[in-house]
């Protein structure tokens, strides 16, 4: 009797997929200081006085800005708690997310 093996003759790829990004987006609105937002953004993105300042004016004439780029644990984690902070002193000022295309 015959018998045959029969081997794969490629080995299988592997493939790693790199984690889909999150933009955090920083919200416009009427009532938040501008110093305000300044300081929420160089806190909790540690950002320099300056881009924080381009951000949040960026925001305030276009509506909304990207702030930053994250994995989606790290941007949700970031977007609620710099919106918490607005939150405990009364402003309604708003971080939210996106995956990114
Ligand atoms: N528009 C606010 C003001 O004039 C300032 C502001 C800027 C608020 C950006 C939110 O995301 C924002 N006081």
């Amino acid at each position: 009797m015959q018998t045959t093996e029969t081997k794969p003759r490629v080995q299988p790829v592997q493939k790693v997929e790199r984690p889909k990004l999150y933009k955090v987006i920083l919200v416009n609105d009427d009532y938040t200081p501008r110093e305000f937002v300044v300081m929420v953004l160089k806190a909790e993105f540690r950002m320099s006085e300056d881009q924080a300042q381009r951000v949040m004016v960026t925001a305030h004439q276009k509506g909304a800005c990207v702030v930053a780029v994250f994995t989606r644990d790290v941007a949700e984690t970031k977007a609620a708690s710099a919106t918490d902070m607005a939150k405990e002193l009364g402003f309604p000022l708003l971080f939210t997310t996106e995956p990114e295309e």
